[in-house]
């Protein structure tokens, strides 16, 4: 993968994550998920980013955490030799993060587009309480009786670990988080059981960095308990471990300004330790990077949690619409389909059995009898205009689909107004019904409407045509079926004559077996027909859902999902997140195998 494609592609993951992170924010109970998506955000833009853009490896960033009056600053000056940082007894001091380096030549800084994401580098020091997203750089000069070890570190004070929900000072120490190379986990013995500061050591841990625990302040006799105590109760629960957990004692004032002459005891072994992590910073790089990539594989499904609310909520609605469109097409089919009468089948009956009769001499014959069976065809219209109930009058379609439309729409809006104080999406829905939904959806149904009537009337008529047109284009069958026709009529005269041995009641027995045959085959012509109108009716139910209410509830269904909502932009992350992760995982294997050390 190019220079360019990688950058794109950790700017737009960084950013989506972010977009998850600002969502998450605003629902209630994910502080800590919005945690997560903001170090894994500063994972990929500080930690990742930097990687596959072929960045120096140098400085490694020592990046110093912990909950509050833990003793962080304290812990910076233990390692940079000097009192450099603002140790303060006031709980929350430092409100942004300051990184101290003794070099004294221009830093080798990322020029990474995105580096520190939000965080603006302040141009001159300033206070530590300085309560903006900013970060500071503060050069120091190092005591020639200490260690040169640090020469080509960063090492960063951050604000306090404090609680999840915190939206200003506690992003700004994810942020420098997920730059760290190596992470001091400072706890002190009042505190080392906190149970949010243990929570991001848990994460932090999870991330693959190299955490060093450092256990401050308390009394030397007590140390060894303590240790034992937190590494059973606190580090126990862990599924990972820190690389050391080493004991710093309550120091004296004198150890506290000048830790490389009265603390080294101390100082020492920390150093040794950072030592030991960095022996090659491109080991230690490929080691931070590749952990990354592992975090973000393994957590990004949990990270996408941020979205469940979400996506329940969009599946509620689609589900309603679909109970909706379910109603629509029951309506349609009980208060029309099934008293629609299909005139044009009646038709194609009449020339049905205008087909079956012979030409020529048939006609002369079917004359004939159409003459005998007089009486019948008398008796049965006196009979039929008896017998038979007034055709209830057809409901006109249009009408009938309309008011089926608007008890659907109802429905979605009655039940958007019960539901908007329970999720964001649902509110977004009833906002859209005071603003024109049901006329939008209006418009929808008129374009499914038109379709529906232009494919459906040329296919009842069709329909209805080749009912006799395919007899017609198959003579053979017509012929067969024609001959049958006039045999049986011939065969109804002859078989009167024969039972009669012609004489007066011939002329009732003639038209009564005329009549019998033509009943006959009337009936079966009608059967068929019936049958026909019937598979035209469930035709014209499947055209109702392709054209009108199929498209409709596509198209309410993906509603609160379109037109620039959240929810479209989260889908878009939910989209892109899972497909990037993969991807930057194979380039950060590909740039771990082939890379040589930049
Ligand atoms: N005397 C003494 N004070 C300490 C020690 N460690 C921390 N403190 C004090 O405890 C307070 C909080 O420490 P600090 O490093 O500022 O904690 P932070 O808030 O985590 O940066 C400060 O007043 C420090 O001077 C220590 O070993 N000895
Ligand atoms: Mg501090």
């Amino acid at each position: 993968m190019d220079q360019l494609s990688t950058r794109r592609l950790t700017s737009q993951l960084a950013e989506d994550l972010g977009w998850l992170e600002e969502h998450c924010r605003h629902q209630p109970g994910q502080a800590a998920l919005a945690s997560q998506l903001r170090l894994a955000a500063a994972l990929v833009r500080n930690c990742i980013g930097p990687f596959l853009d072929e960045q120096p490896f140098t400085p490694l960033h020592v990046v110093v955490v912990g909950g509050a009056g833990a003793g962080k600053s304290t812990a910076v000056n233990l390692l940079s030799g000097a009192a450099v940082a603002q140790a303060n007894p006031q709980a929350g001091f430092t409100r942004h993060p300051i990184a101290y380096t003794s070099s004294n030549g221009t830093l080798n800084w990322p020029a990474h587009l995105g580096f520190l994401g939000p965080l603006q580098r302040l141009p001159q020091a300033c206070p530590a309480n300085l309560d903006e997203d900013v970060y500071q750089v503060q050069h120091f000069v190092p005591d020639p009786a200490g260690s040169s070890l640090l020469k080509d570190f960063l090492i960063w004070d951050c604000p306090d670990m404090t609680t999840w929900a915190a939206t200003s000072y506690v992003p700004r120490l994810l942020e420098v988080a997920g730059l760290a190379d190596v992470v001091i986990y400072v706890t002190s013995d009042e505190r080392y059981n906190d149970e949010v500061p243990t929570q991001f050591l848990n994460l932090l841990l999870q991330t693959g960095k190299p955490v060093v625990v450092c256990l401050m302040k308390m009394q030397e006799a007590d140390a060894p308990a303590l240790l034992a105590h937190f590494q059973r109760e606190v580090l126990g629960r862990l599924a990972r471990g820190p690389v050391a957990s080493l004991v710093i004692p309550h120091m004296t004032p004198e150890q506290l300004a000048d830790p490389i002459r009265h603390a080294a005891g101390y100082r020492i072994p920390l150093l040794n330790q950072i030592a030991v992590l960095a022996d090659s910073p491109a080991v230690a790089r490929q080691r931070v990077v590749r952990g990354a990539t592992n975090f973000l594989l393994a957590a990004h499904e949990r990270l996408m949690g941020a979205a469940r609310q979400d996506i329940a909520a969009l599946d509620n609605w689609r589900g309603l619409v679909q109970a909706g469109q379910v109603e629509f097409d029951n309506r349609y089919r009980r208060e029309y389909l099934t008293s629609e009468k299909f005139r044009s089948f009646d038709e194609a009956l009449v020339r049905l059995l205008e087909l079956l009769e012979l030409p020529g001499v048939g006609k002369i014959v079917s004359g004939t009898l159409w003459i005998v069976r007089t009486p019948y065809r008398l008796l049965k219209g006196v009979l039929g205009k008896a017998l038979s109930r007034p055709e209830a009058p057809n409901r006109p379609e249009l009408p009938v689909m309309q008011a089926a439309l608007a008890g659907w729409l109802n429905m979605l809006h009655k039940e958007a107004v019960r539901r908007a104080d329970g999720h964001p999406v649902w509110a977004h829905i009833e906002k859209g019904f005071t603003t024109g939904l049901a006329d939008l959806a209006g418009e929808r149904f008129q374009q499914g409407f038109r379709s529906f009537q232009l494919s459906l009337a040329d296919e009842v008529e069709r329909t209805a045509r080749a009912i006799y047109e395919e007899l017609e284009k198959k003579p053979l069958v017509l012929n067969t079926l024609r001959s049958g026709n006039f045999a049986l009529d011939v065969a109804a005269i002859a078989g009167a004559f024969t039972i009669g041995h012609l004489g007066v009641h011939d002329f009732v027995l003639v038209p009564l077996l005329a009549s019998l045959k033509h009943v006959i085959v009337e009936q079966l012509g009608k059967q068929y027909v019936d049958n026909e109108r019937e598979q035209i009716r469930s035709r014209q139910q499947l055209l109702l859902t392709q054209y009108v209410s199929g498209p409709l509830a596509e198209w309410l269904a993906q509603w609160p999902a379109t037109g620039g909502s959240t929810l479209e932009r989260l889908q878009l992350a939910l989209r892109r997140v899972p497909a990037a992760v993969r991807q930057l995982d194979i380039a950060v294997s590909q740039a771990i195998t082939t890379g040589a050390p930049h």
